[in-house]
């Protein structure tokens, strides 16, 4: 074997990690949560002691590995008086920050989430509810996961429309932080934004450009979506604006984002890949990007895409919702 192996290696093949071509396939892909260890032991000190909120955690994550993407509803979750009575108190003070602070994109879609989900400010709303509303919208679904992703997987999702959501609500302790990504951030902060046609189109461009890519492309690729999706900002008649969901989610970086107090420069993929691959992952961010439009966005993301070396071309089959290669690998 070691001698196969090894002259594989020197014929110098590119390898082309697995990826999913049809929507099945994401069943297959790991549901794990992926943590460092001193992530992990922050997480520890806040809630790992609180045994019943960990057999919670436990069930809900359970839920969600079970469910396979053809099922006819989401896991539907009972979330108790204490998991409303957190997103309430996030969603009051978050509400307050986006009528001046999020982009107009965003609190349009906020407005729409209110019409469509009863309750939708004192209770956690169902996956399952918003996930239909979304695929009314733009084709979007949402599909349950237990826990963080890892960057392949979890980008791999966006070609297909999926965007993979955790359903537990973080810990009542730290109501205005989360260390890992909980439903605040990923319903409230993230699930708005693919209901907006510019938004959802590249974000599904960076998961079909993500596909078999090295894991260098894969790691800018990853740089990309942080500096869009998660912390981008917008200019709307000259006001900077936030539309990324780690700013949606969390009430200080809202604010702090659009002070004077962090850098702001233009969005540009190349930058992102040239001087800023490293970015804080668990705290507040010294500089983001900033987009004149989503349709600019969509430009600058399909030319980046367009360039990246990899072996095939792959395009996403919206009929059959299956991913299509221009050769065989
Ligand atoms: N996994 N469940 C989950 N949720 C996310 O928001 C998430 C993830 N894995 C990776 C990730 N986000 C991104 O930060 C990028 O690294 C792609
Ligand atoms: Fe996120």
């Amino acid at each position: 074997l070691e001698a196969i192996s090894q002259s594989v290696e020197q014929l110098k093949l590119p390898v082309v990690p697995w990826f999913p071509q049809q929507l099945s396939d994401l069943d297959g892909i790991e549901n794990l949560t992926i943590q460092t260890e001193s992530e992990a032991q922050k997480l520890e000190l806040l809630y790992f002691k609180d045994k019943n909120y960990q057999k919670r955690r436990k069930l809900i994550g359970l839920a969600a590995s079970q469910y396979k993407i053809n099922d006819k509803s989401l896991p539907i979750i009972e979330y108790t008086d204490n998991d409303n009575y957190v997103w309430d108190y996030c969603f009051t003070r978050l509400s307050k920050l986006y009528k001046n602070i999020a982009c107009e994109e965003f609190n349009w879609a906020i407005d729409q989430f209110k019409k469509q989900f009863s309750n939708f400010e004192q209770k956690v709303p169902q996956l399952n509810d918003v996930s239909i509303y979304l695929q009314s919208q733009t084709g979007w679904r949402l599909k349950p996961v237990a826990g963080m992703l890892s960057k392949r997987e979890f980008l791999n999702g966006l070609a297909f429309k999926v965007f993979h959501c955790v359903q537990y609500v973080r810990h009542h302790s730290v109501p205005l932080y989360a260390y890992e990504p909980d439903i605040i951030h990923d319903l409230l902060g993230h699930g708005p934004m693919f209901a907006i046609q510019d938004f959802s189109d590249f974000s599904q461009q960076l998961g079909i450009a993500s596909l078999g890519v090295s894991d260098e492309e894969l790691e800018k690729l990853a740089a990309i979506y942080m500096y869009t999706i998660e912390f981008g900002m917008c200019r709307e008649k000259g006001q900077l604006k936030a539309y990324g969901a780690g700013l949606m989610g969390s009430v200080n970086e809202l604010e702090y984002c659009v002070s004077d107090k962090p850098q702001h420069l233009p969005f540009n993929p190349y930058v992102i890949c040239r001087d800023h691959m490293n970015y804080p992952l668990n705290a507040i961010q010294p500089l983001y990007f900033v987009v004149d439009s989503f349709s600019d966005v969509t430009k600058l993301i399909s030319d980046y895409c367009n360039q990246i070396n990899r072996p095939f071309n792959a395009t996403y089959n919206s009929k059959q919702q299956r991913i299509f290669l221009d050769k065989e690998v």
